[in-house]
């Protein structure tokens, strides 16, 4: 069986293409979704690609990822996550990736650390397993290699 990785995107990221392209790039969440599915499917991974700009959606997201399946099981066996602006905000989304404990990997289009600030702090990063920042598109399927490395039976962590 496939190890099975939820990919999940937070609010604006539908924008992508459109949105300050400057700073976010030319390539649509579409065209982002298909190379994942390439790379899943070349990794030995399930990839499931979702968008929501709600944040209580995201956290039932996670929580189904953990608990969804029967008898309460896990339904996914890590989460690649960016929660757009709620990675700067969400104590809630912190708190469900918590309770999940799968494990995590966090991702931004943009090098959030050249940029203002706020985006500096995370509320995801002390429960991710790692961050990729800065790499556009193509940051979605490093975060699938590290994923299919973590998960591997024989694989080492880092
Ligand atoms: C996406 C967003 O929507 C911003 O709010 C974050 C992140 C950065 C990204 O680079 O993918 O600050």
């Amino acid at each position: 069986m496939p190890k099975k990785i939820l990919v999940l995107n937070g609010p604006n990221i539908n924008l992508l293409g459109k949105r300050e392209p400057s700073i976010y790039g030319r390539e649509t969440l579409a065209s982002i979704e298909s190379a994942c599915r390439k790379r899943g499917t070349a990794l030995g991974l399930a990839v499931e690609f979702r968008q929501s700009n709600l944040e209580g959606e995201l956290v039932g997201w996670i929580q189904d990822a953990a608990y969804g399946g029967p008898k309460g099981k896990q339904t996914f066996d890590a989460i690649v996550l960016n929660a757009g602006a709620y990675t700067h905000t969400s104590i809630a989304i912190m708190d469900a990736l918590k309770a999940a404990a799968l494990p995590v990997i966090e991702v931004h289009l943009s090098n959030v650390h050249k940029r203002e600030k706020f985006r500096h702090r995370s509320y995801v990063s002390p429960v991710a397993e790692g961050v990729i920042s800065g790499f556009g598109g193509h940051g979605y399927e490093l975060a699938l290699e590290a994923a299919a490395r973590r998960l591997k039976p024989s694989g080492r962590r880092r």
